[in-house]
């Protein structure tokens, strides 16, 4: 049975590009992988969509059949996405693959915190996993890191299946940057550390955040991926196989 593999995280994170560098780097290992749009209002995507949910709900049209601006649309769109799950099963199940790449609508929190969703990404099937994409510019910063993280793990929790978060387009990040990231998410008493340098209301929440996340087992660190010079989408990969398969590779079938 193939893995959904989900794309999530904040608007412009990169889900879609990453979406399509995954597509293509899948096709040139010659494994079977097939995308999926779950976003009702995406315009032009770079990559080839094999199911595509505007084929069911499309926003420009439940904004004028409802008389709806574009916020009120999407919450509307994303209900009626999350009713069309059974169908969206059922054209998934015609496709023999390896993997679903799922690219999701750019409001993340439509997708992450309505009950309906949840039902659909079961109803999708069981084996997912969440890529979750941590916006660099975001991430540079040690309290928009923690925010990040506390999203990335409300999202893991509401949907109950396993995630990876990766650090995205980090090639638009200096070395020095990129490694002060990443050893962050590795480490959060480096992370505490670089939090105090601050000392503000808001500083003093994250550091109370990080230690929840601590305690709550949630220190997994930070893959940097790079759609634009393709770097890290290799990891994704291992890191799917590593949580289904136990490591083992899809050219060993
Ligand atoms: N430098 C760089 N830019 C990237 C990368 N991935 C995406 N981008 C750019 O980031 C912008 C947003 O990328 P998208 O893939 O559309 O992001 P998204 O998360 O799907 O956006 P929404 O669906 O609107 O939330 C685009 O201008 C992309 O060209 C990357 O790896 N490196
Ligand atoms: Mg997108």
């Amino acid at each position: 049975m193939a893995i959904n593999l989900y794309f999530v995280g904040t608007a412009g994170s990169g889900k879609t590009t990453l979406t399509k560098a995954f597509k293509d780097w899948m096709d040139r290992q010659g494994y079977n992988a097939v995308t999926i749009n779950l976003d009702p209002g995406a315009d032009d995507l770079p990559y080839m969509v094999d199911i595509d949910v505007r084929d069911w709900v499309y926003l420009p049209e439940v904004m004028s059949e409802h008389g709806l601006g574009p916020n009120g649309a999407q919450i509307v769109s994303a209900d009626m996405v999350a009713m069309n799950a059974g169908e969206l099963r059922e054209v998934m199940d015609g496709y023999e693959c390896d993997y679903f790449l799922i690219d999701t609508p750019g409001q993340m929190e439509l997708f992450t915190f309505r009950e309906s969703s949840r039902e659909m990404l079961h109803t999708l099937g069981k084996r997912s996993l969440i890529a979750f994409l941590f916006d660099p510019i975001i991430s540079k910063q040690p309290s928009g890191l923690v925010s990040l993280m506390t999203l990335a793990a409300t999202t893991q929790f509401r949907f109950d299946v396993p995630y990876y978060p990766v650090l995205s387009k980090a090639d638009v990040l200096t070395d020095d940057e990129r490694k002060k990231v990443k050893k962050w998410a590795e480490d959060f008493w480096r992370l505490d550390t670089s939090l105090r340098e601050r000392a503000t209301t808001e500083i003093q929440v994250s550091i109370e955040l990080i230690k929840s996340l601590q305690n709550m087992g949630l220190q997994k660190g930070l893959t940097p991926v790079s759609s634009q010079e393709m770097f890290g989408i290799e990891e994704i990969y291992t890191a799917v196989q590593d949580a289904f398969f136990g490591g083992e590779d899809l050219s060993a079938d």
